[in-house]
């Protein structure tokens, strides 16, 4: 399968808050590895996604929305980010074709970033299916008088136009390597990690204002039952929700407890079709006061430091 024109690598998705990285993410692997919602913020650790094809192996970094960090969670994804901008082979910085002209200070932290450790940029201009066409030259413009990146490609991840170039300008840039990972497998997500993510993900969405900011998902229970002939035949999962206040609590639960089974029945749908067996979800919800600035909690949450070792 391999020559010795095989392209391997590791290419960081980089850029502010809500840009679409893992909706891009998601539309390459044809499938949700990252939960993407409409809401800021909603990536908070590295998640790698494994692409093959016969001339290249890419190890796609989908990483935090750089953003201004208030408290130590926010700040743990901000160093997350930075070791994903400065230890990759690629960074495609990824920015909105509606923005402002002028380059804005998180992009510019961003390609600083990435020139200091020597790393190639690519530009992804996302979400062109919002704008006219002649918004986006001025914008390419201003982006390559800044720095210089190695290809531009106009883009929409939602509606995967402009993808495949997007690709062809990753393996064009790669470097010559055999494939790192040979054990088939296309992400470091485990199943109980996206399960928590899912659910979390239900929470965003039905969940407004800033309570979903301090909500965390642990998988407490994760039991499988198999048949006769070893096949999982169903999945039990308990999963805590965490919160930071007894009226949040109030809230997930809702009126005569409506909330909290509405996010389970969506939940269990989303998990069920991701395990490809029926599941049981039991939520919990828990106050658990900080959980965001208590360096204990956010480790055994899995929001602490990163690095991108395989
Ligand atoms: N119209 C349009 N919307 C998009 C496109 N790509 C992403 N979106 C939307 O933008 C929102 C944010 O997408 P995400 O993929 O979660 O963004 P992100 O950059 O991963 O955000 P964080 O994880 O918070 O940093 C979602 O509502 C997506 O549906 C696009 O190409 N066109
Ligand atoms: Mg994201």
């Amino acid at each position: 399968m391999t020559n010795n024109s095989f392209k391997c690598g590791f290419v960081t998705l980089a850029g502010r808050t809500n840009i679409g990285k893992s909706t891009l993410l998601n539309q390459i692997m044809q499938t949700e590895i990252a939960i993407a919602t409409h809401k800021p913020q909603t990536t908070r650790h590295l998640i790698k996604a494994i692409y093959q094809d016969e001339e290249s192996q890419i190890i796609f970094i989908d990483s935090p929305g750089m953003h201004i960090a208030t408290d130590q969670l926010g700040r743990n994804m901000r160093k997350a980010a930075s070791v994903a901008i400065q230890e990759t082979d690629i960074v495609v910085l990824m920015i909105d074709a509606r923005s402002e002209f002028e380059i804005n200070k998180i992009e510019k932290q961003i390609i600083d970033l990435a020139i200091s450790s020597k790393i190639n940029l690519i530009l992804a201009i996302n979400k062109i299916d919002l704008v006219t066409k002649s918004r986006i030259l001025p914008l390419i413009r201003e982006y390559v008088s800044y720095a210089d990146f190695k290809a531009v490609v106009p883009i929409s991840a939602k509606y995967n136009d402009g993808i495949d170039l997007l690709l062809a300008e990753i393996k064009n840039i790669l470097p010559i390597n055999s494939p790192l990972i040979v054990d088939g497998s296309y992400t470091d997500q485990t199943e109980k990690i996206l399960a928590a993510e899912y659910i979390r993900a239900e929470i965003i969405d039905q969940i407004s204002d800033e309570i979903p900011y301090g909500v965390a998902i642990k998988i407490e229970e994760f039991n499988e039952i198999f048949n006769l002939d070893n096949k999982r035949e169903r999945v039990q999962i308990h999963a805590a929700i965490f919160v930071e206040q007894e009226n949040h609590k109030m809230i997930l639960l809702g009126k005569n407890g409506r909330q909290i089974v509405a996010l389970g029945k969506a939940s269990r749908k989303r998990i069920s079709e991701m395990l490809d067996c029926p599941c049981d979800l039991m939520l919990f919800v828990k106050v658990r006061t900080d959980w965001r600035n208590k360096y204990s909690q956010l480790k055994e949450l899995g929001y602490s430091s990163q690095d991108l070792s395989l």
